[in-house]
């Protein structure tokens, strides 16, 4: 599979999709993440380093006035000093103005590779130096790799452009799924055709809790746009500090053809670490006992009084809980709110209603995901954050769903659709056991 590069920053790769193409010719399948870019960052080797610090396998790119696409690879960290690097390579593109294959200049085994000094950097075995505040590169016949200058860059010495980008290895998917319009078409069908197992639950009812702005009002709308089959906003979504869902809300939504999936998701007021700024735990409770009625506006100074018809049916109790966190916070969850949650956790265990985790804003969390939902279970950076929320709820893996909700598209896409609706089919199933637990 191949990805355009990406950068998390928004800078714009200058190394074309073609090119990249190419360049996968000479390292496999891997991905492109821009680091350093030097019309944007700096052209000087401190703002270089700065950027590429401790960043693994790289890719170093210039550009000269000729139109020459050149570099070199290499596996070690930038570091000043030599490093003897037997993977490094140089490299050439084709382009307008040097023509022919990529080619690729393996470093001489055992030689230095790349001798990185104070003044030139990056330095690649003195066989192509670049000496950004002059915006200029030289080599030497003598260095680590047996290349001309004229091969290499067409001996034009001006720089125009230096970028470095990281390169990842596309591992095979720790999870499987299949990103095909087909198979969204199938988990449309398995949940309007889900059944209840109990006949008097007429829908599963799905509740959503977690920290302010995880992404519950977003998931909502989600999954509304998918039904509808366009981009819908039904719920208010924001970005503050306090909650702007304020108000208990439940959504059943309605397909293309006039049919109702047999689901209710339930919007609730966000958990802060402060209590004055979010729902009261035991409003969640009330909420899973089908205490709390529709359109019930929160008060976060008294939680919600049951009254003295407290009896409700099944249909009325709430059949599964999804925990809404943000996957793209350093950590996840601070250790107030990870006691907060882990206490209501225990709380909704002793009801035995079963527990999932959506893993929200995997696109911003790994570029890689943000420019490609389908690589999500591809990507470290998220199996990484699905171990750490995991750990920290005390939740196996396989209960932990990352999703991408729609925040800024205007156009449905399938494999967003798929993650979404591949949720919503576990979230059907986990109720499902909860109600053959209770029958
Ligand atoms: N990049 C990205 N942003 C998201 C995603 N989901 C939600 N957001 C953004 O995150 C912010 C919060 O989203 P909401 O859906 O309002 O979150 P919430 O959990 O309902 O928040 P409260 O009601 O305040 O507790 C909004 O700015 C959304 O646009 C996602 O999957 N990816
Ligand atoms: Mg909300």
């Amino acid at each position: 599979m191949f990805q355009r590069a990406s950068t998390r920053r928004g800078v714009i790769p200058r190394l074309t999709t073609a090119e990249q193409k190419q360049l996968c010719k000479l390292l496999g399948k891997v991905n492109f993440h821009l680091l350093y870019k030097a019309s944007v960052h700096g052209f000087h080797k401190d703002y270089l380093h700065a950027k590429c610090k401790d960043q693994g396998s790289t890719l170093t790119v210039g550009y000269n006035e000729s139109g020459f696409v050149f570099g070199g690879y290499r596996t070690e960290n930038f570091a000043v000093g030599s490093v003897v690097d037997n993977k490094a390579f140089l490299f050439r593109l084709n382009t307008n103005m040097a023509g022919g294959e990529p080619l690729k200049f393996p470093v001489r085994q055992g030689a230095v590779a790349v001798c990185d000094n104070f003044k030139e950097a990056p330095n690649f075995g003195n066989s192509l130096l670049f000496q950004l505040d002059y915006r200029k590169i030289t080599g030497q016949s003598t260095g680590s790799y047996d290349v001309t200058n004229n091969v290499l860059f067409g001996n034009d010495e001006d720089l125009v452009e230096v970028e470095v980008y990281r390169v990842e290895e596309i591992r095979d998917p720790w999870r499987n799924i299949t990103w095909t319009t087909q198979r969204k078409q199938e988990l449309l069908k398995i949940i309007t055709d889900y059944k209840p197992y109990v006949s008097s639950v007429r829908k599963a009812r799905v509740l959503l809790i977690g920290p302010v702005g995880g992404g519950k009002s977003s998931f909502i709308n989600s999954v509304n746009s998918i039904f509808r089959g366009h981009v819908t906003h039904r719920t208010l979504v924001g970005s503050g500090a306090r909650s702007t869902t304020t108000v208990y809300t439940t959504y059943s939504f309605r397909g293309i053809h006039g049919t109702s999936p047999p689901l209710i998701l339930c919007d609730t007021m966000g958990l802060a670490e402060d209590t004055e700024a979010g729902m009261h735990s035991d409003d969640i409770i009330s909420i899973i006992k089908g205490y709390v009625y529709n359109k019930y506006k929160f008060n976060v100074d008294c939680p919600f009084k049951v009254g003295d018809n407290a009896l409700k049916t099944i249909d009325e109790k709430v059949h599964c809980v999804a925990y809404v966190i943000d996957g793209s916070k350093a950590t996840i969850l601070s250790n107030e709110m990870k006691r907060k949650i882990c206490d209501i956790r225990s709380r909704i265990n002793e009801l035995e209603i079963p527990q999932v985790v959506l893993l929200t804003k995997v696109d911003e969390e790994c570029p890689m995901v943000g420019k490609d939902v389908e690589t999500v279970y591809q990507s470290d950076l998220i199996e990484k954050k699905v171990m750490e929320v995991g750990e920290q709820l005390g939740i196996a893996v396989s209960y932990i769903l990352p999703v991408k909700n729609y925040w800024s598209e205007l156009e449905l896409q399938y494999a967003t659709d798929i993650l979404i609706l591949s949720a919503v089919v576990q979230m059907l199933r986990f109720a499902d056991d909860y109600f053959e637990n209770i029958v």
